[in-house]
């Protein structure tokens, strides 16, 4: 009866024993925010990223991802918390990061991108790890480039067919002074608005539409707020993975790897994911009533082309870059 305890109480102990690194508490734990539902491509991506740290880590690092602007009232107050530290991780737009590094507003300009081909051409070439690489200097690690989506134009007065169309509207747009540019050269009346106040202007009728990616558009509901969707496409709106410069760099040297190869594996499947879904919501967004439009995309690029030269001068001695892209997109 004695061998049978004890052999008992050694199987128990070799399994404790086993499973002891899974039990231990993380030597790291960071906070990961982000600004859209759970329901959108960001949430895949930042979750996906924390599985392969903590996998890689043998879960000695671990990440909690909050949705929702849990962590920030948008995704500027977000960035500012990777510099104040109440932010450890940022997924989201490059939207406000013109704000923090001028030279981000590279990839705002109005009809700039062809397609995703074109898109991913340059994000993941030197022009994308070059722009990302600027951001050392303002206390953050860029990792990897996600995707946020071409942007297009919501409304709630009518529908839009042509650049005329939009005159007179009151368009909210990301606090991002080449998008309000854009707007205000179409005579649109651009409000810049933090993502997390949207939805309650539009129910209020403060302002009378905005303009994101389709999975941004489904996620967040907007067709509960808008009638009239316009496929402008005006804008490519990448996204990112930041990690605050602080965190990078108390880790050690094996875990700095692991987290840019997390970050760009994640990356990857986020950006299948999102525009899996930008292909499927539109469907979607019909069926919740929204009225769907194709504009005259030429009237747009053409009323809009003043933005180049009034804002190719913020990009410094990067401005070349401008010109390198349009001829990547030609090629
Ligand atoms: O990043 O603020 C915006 O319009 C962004 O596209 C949205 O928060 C997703």
């Amino acid at each position: 009866m004695k061998n049978c305890i004890r052999n008992v109480a050694l199987l128990l102990l070799i399994v404790l024993l086993h499973s002891a690194p899974a039990l231990a508490a993380p030597k790291f734990s960071f906070r990961l925010g982000h600004a859209v539902p759970e329901e959108n491509a960001y949430h895949y991506g930042a979750t996906k990223f924390a599985e392969l740290v903590e996998a890689k880590t043998n879960g000695e690092v671990h990440i909690d991802v909050f949705p929702n602007n849990q962590l920030g009232t948008g995704e500027r107050d977000l960035i500012e918390g990777l510099q104040l530290g109440t932010v450890d991780i940022y997924v989201g737009s490059t939207g406000p990061m013109g704000g923090f590094e001028k030279r981000f507003l590279l990839f705002d300009f109005p009809f700039l991108f062809r397609d995703k081909k074109h898109v991913y051409s340059v994000l993941d070439g030197e022009i994308g790890q070059h722009i990302l690489s600027l951001l050392d200097a303002k206390g953050m690690r860029g990792l990897a480039w996600m995707e946020n989506g071409f942007r297009n134009l919501t409304n709630v007065k009518r529908a839009v067919n042509g650049v005329e169309d939009v005159k007179g509207l009151k368009i909210r747009t990301m606090e991002n002074k080449v998008h309000m540019a854009m707007w205000r050269t179409l005579g649109v009346d651009p409000t810049p608005m933090a993502w997390s106040e949207v939805f309650t202007a539009l129910q209020q009728g403060t302002i009378d539409g905005q303009e994101n990616p389709i999975p941004v558009i489904y996620t967040s509901k907007l067709y509960e707020v808008q009638k009239h969707l316009s496929l402008t496409r005006h804008v490519f709106s990448p996204a990112m993975i930041v990690v605050a410069k602080s965190v990078f760099d108390s880790l050690p040297e094996e875990y700095r790897t692991i987290f840019a190869e997390a970050a760009q594996e994640a990356a990857l499947y986020e950006r299948e994911v999102c525009d899996k879904m930008e292909n499927e919501f539109i469907e979607s967004l019909k069926q919740n009533g929204m009225e769907v439009t194709t504009p005259d995309l030429a009237s747009f690029q053409e009323a809009c082309k003043s933005v180049y030269e009034e804002f190719k001068g913020e990009l410094d001695e990067d401005a070349g870059l401008l010109d390198q892209i349009i001829a990547m997109g030609k090629e």
